[in-house]
């Protein structure tokens, strides 16, 4: 067996993983010089190349023979896990974690440790992996990587780091470029540096290859011909072809199973292998049930490993039945029993989400961490062909000693001086507390909050506005906190269509000095459909169909028409982001539309009236 090495790559979102991964894999020799390989290779998921972030942690591995060192001359298998940098995600890479010995810290040398890298560091310090930081990205304009370096060296020293841990390589790399040094201001050479770094720094896997089998299982991902694919690592004895195990459960349940086949990376592949010994990371099918962070033991002589928690929900999403009048115009899935089998069938796949029925067969909810967890699973289902309908993300509140507790958010919050006041006003309105606020140098400054997550529902979309498009804001979740109040949610009502019906340029004429609508000439629009948002903070219902009479029109209406202002057509996230708790986004494979919950204007009031009273 070849030496090992385990390492992930782990950063705040965007600072250049799967990119470094890329440059990683072409300098092992994983690919040939003419072969024609994909950027970011990676994201290999649909939904990942064409929103440029790493939403599942995956697995590759190299090759690397080393020219100096004790390992001179041997070549190391170095199996590295690409890590998602998105804050929904968190969870996925705390147990990713468990699979190897040390981490690449990346850090963007412009933008420095956002919230992402102190959860991932904090939770692999916890674990008392080793550390490399690399600085990423000093090609950039703005890169300040001395300073950055600082940080990252207060952040360990924040996190209370050991003294050999803070002892960490570093490395200043162009990822992009596949360039990396060990000097500031030294010759730039390939990525060698890194590979020794890893080879050096990241110790070999402990276990025991002859001890007793202990799997530890951190992912399990579906597979349409094999079935549910087990990711871990061996921590001790072998895992071999047609072995039977014990899949040993969260809860002390044991079920006897056969490992059907089992892989090992090597490139991208993953190759079939006969075994594996402690320290490999493996993918395994047959293991029918086995759940996140539960392990697999040997079956004559079972020692299960000490599960792993999963994170809670702390957010939840109505999915229900689409019944707009437009209902079937373009899906193929509709009713609520294809809503129900296709929700069930994700709950046991993506185990980072919880699939609750409820006491209408046409509404379901769905717990996860994030709303981008949730634009995820919407954009894939509406993919497949369903049509249905969801709700305003509801955070999950619970009772800490007879008190009303609420997910609270650390957002960190980068912006032009010139913005700080209208951020820090609007998220006082929202209940965020500023804990923290540093000068970054160049006219720019970094504020803290603390805040419930309700107060950051929908606050993305009006931040940009704030701050020209100029700002960074980023969140993690921070802890459950006594509940801080009610908190006004959207400034603005809706503007409402009263019947169904095309959109004609007059009424787009008159409609938008009140408000910015969202459909245009031609549009279809149906009683009870949001056509736009009112400035005004209520609701207002409108024909939208109207035709002006063709005489007065020549007279006063056609040089109007070139003052259409264009419609605004919001993203799936924008859209989660806007709506109110009466409010639903319909769904359909080619159409999304925002409208009100009750579509009859009756039905609508006395709902609103029955919500006041409850106020
Ligand atoms: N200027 C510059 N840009 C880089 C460098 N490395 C990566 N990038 C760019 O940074 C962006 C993000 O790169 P990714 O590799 O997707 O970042 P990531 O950390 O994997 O992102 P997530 O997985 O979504 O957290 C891409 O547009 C890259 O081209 C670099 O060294 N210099
Ligand atoms: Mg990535």
């Amino acid at each position: 067996m070849p030496q090992i090495r385990n390492v992930a790559i782990v950063a705040h979102v965007d600072h250049g993983k799967t990119t470094l991964v890329d440059s990683l894999l072409w300098q092992s020799g994983t690919f040939r010089d003419n072969q024609d390989i994909a950027e970011r290779v990676m994201d290999s998921m649909d939904l990942e190349r064409e929103k440029g972030i790493t939403i599942m942690a995956k697995n590759t591995a190299v090759r690397y023979t080393p020219d100096a060192g004790a390992l001179a001359g041997e070549e190391v298998k170095i199996n590295i896990v690409d890590t998602p940098g998105h804050a929904d995600f968190g969870g996925e890479v705390e147990r990713t974690l468990r699979m190897v010995d040390g981490i690449m810290l990346l850090v963007d040398a412009a933008e420095g440790p956002l919230p992402q890298t102190r959860f991932v560091l904090s939770k692999a310090l916890a674990l008392g992996l080793e550390p490399i930081v690399v600085i990423n990205k000093i090609d950039r304009q703005d890169a300040r990587p001395e300073e950055v370096l600082n940080e990252v060296y207060d952040l360990f020293i924040d996190l209370d780091a050991d003294e050999h841990q803070i002892e960490f390589p570093v490395i200043y790399a162009v990822a992009r470029d596949g360039q990396c040094t060990t000097e500031l201001g030294g010759e730039m050479t390939d990525l060698r540096p890194i590979f020794d770094a890893i080879v050096d720094t990241i110790p070999a896997p402990k276990g025991d290859p002859d001890a007793p089998l202990q799997v530890l299982v951190t992912d399990v991902k579906p597979d349409n011909f094999l079935g549910p694919i087990a990711i871990g690592r061996v921590v001790n004895g072998t895992l071999k072809v047609k072995q039977r195990v014990l899949l040993c459960g969260r809860e002390g349940a044991r079920k006897p199973a056969q490992v059907t086949q089992l892989f090992v990376s090597e490139g991208l592949a993953r190759v079939e292998a006969e075994s594996a010994p402690a320290g490999e990371i493996i993918l395994a099918a047959g293991l029918q049930g086995i759940g996140l962070g539960e392990s697999v033991a040997d079956a004559d002589d079972p020692k299960p490993l000490a599960a792993l928690s999963i994170d809670e929900p702390t957010l939840s999403m109505e999915f229900r039945i689409n019944d707009s009048p437009f209902v079937g115009r373009d899906g193929k899935y509709v009713t609520s029993r294809n809503l129900r089998d296709r929700l069930m069938k994700e709950g046991e796949a993506n185990l980072a989400l919880r699939i609750e029925e409820t006491d209408s067969a046409e509404k379901f909810l769905v717990f996860g961490r994030g709303e981008l967890q949730m634009a995820i699973l919407i954009e894939q289902m509406r993919r497949e062909g369903y049509e249905f309908a969801v709700g305003m993300p509801q955070v999950i509140t619970k009772e800490v000693n007879g008190k009303l507790h609420e997910p609270y958010e650390r957002a960190t919050i980068d912006v032009a001086e010139e913005f700080m006041g209208v951020v820090i006003e609007t998220l006082g309105t929202r209940k965020g507390m500023m804990v923290e606020m540093k000068n970054n140098g160049g006219g720019r400054v970094r504020l803290t909050f603390e805040i419930p997550a309700r107060g950051l529902i929908g606050y993305r979309t009006e931040f940009l506005t704030d701050t020209k498009g100029t700002g960074l804001l980023t969140h993690i979740f921070d802890g459950y906190r006594p509940w801080a109040g009610p908190i006004t949610h959207r400034a603005t009502g809706a503007i409402v269509a009263d019947r169904q019906g095309k959109v004609t340029p007059y009424t787009v004429v008159n409609l938008q000095e009140r408000g910015q609508l969202f459909v245009g000439p031609q549009d279809e629009v149906y009683n009870g459909m949001v056509v736009g948002e009112n400035a005004r903070d209520e609701d207002m219902e409108v024909n939208a169909t109207k035709e002006k009479k063709l005489t007065n029109m020549r007279a006063s209406g056609s040089d109007n028409f070139e003052k259409l202002n264009p419609p605004k057509r919001m993203s799936l996230e924008e859209a989660i982001e806007f709506i109110r708790e009466d409010e639903l986004i319909e769904i359909t494979p080619n159409a999304m539309r925002i409208r009100k919950r009750h579509l009859d204007p009756h039905e609508r009031k006395r709902a609103a009236m029955a919500r006041k009273q409850e106020a």
